[in-house]
């Protein structure tokens, strides 16, 4: 009963936004479906993204984006991931289905070189 209680809240604060149906926790310009990469914590310094026709970025390089992310939001019904090094390789983090981290952890800090979609929920 709590439980329902609550999504109804959180489905009239969904409602609110513009009458768009949108994560009410996704930040401005991640929009559904896309996986939102950021320079800085918290959502900022600007992002790349993986988006609907942007499934994956091999070299993140070519962006301007190398060795740059410290926070990422997905806002994507499927997981995703980031590697260390260019073309999918080096060490794997995944970024989970409608999850966030404001901020990676030291190790992780600016160490994104390429990143993917894909397309199940429980693909890492
Ligand atoms: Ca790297």
């Amino acid at each position: 009963m709590k439980r329902n209680v609550i999504g109804a809240a959180l489905f009239g604060a969904a409602m609110l936004i513009g009458g768009t149906t949108v994560a009410s926790a996704a930040p401005a310009g991640c929009e559904a479906g896309w996986v939102c990469m950021y320079r800085d914590d918290d959502y900022k310094g600007g992002a790349v993204n993986l988006t609907n026709t942007t499934t994956s970025i091999a070299v993140l390089s070519n962006y301007g984006f190398n060795d740059e992310m410290n926070s990422w939001f997905s806002n994507f019904k499927y997981d995703a991931a980031w590697f260390y090094d260019a073309n999918y390789s080096g060490s794997r983090k995944c970024m989970n289905s409608y999850s966030s981290n404001h901020s990676l952890s030291l190790a992780d800090y600016d160490e994104a070189s390429s990143a993917r979609k894909y397309t199940s929920a429980t693909a890492c």
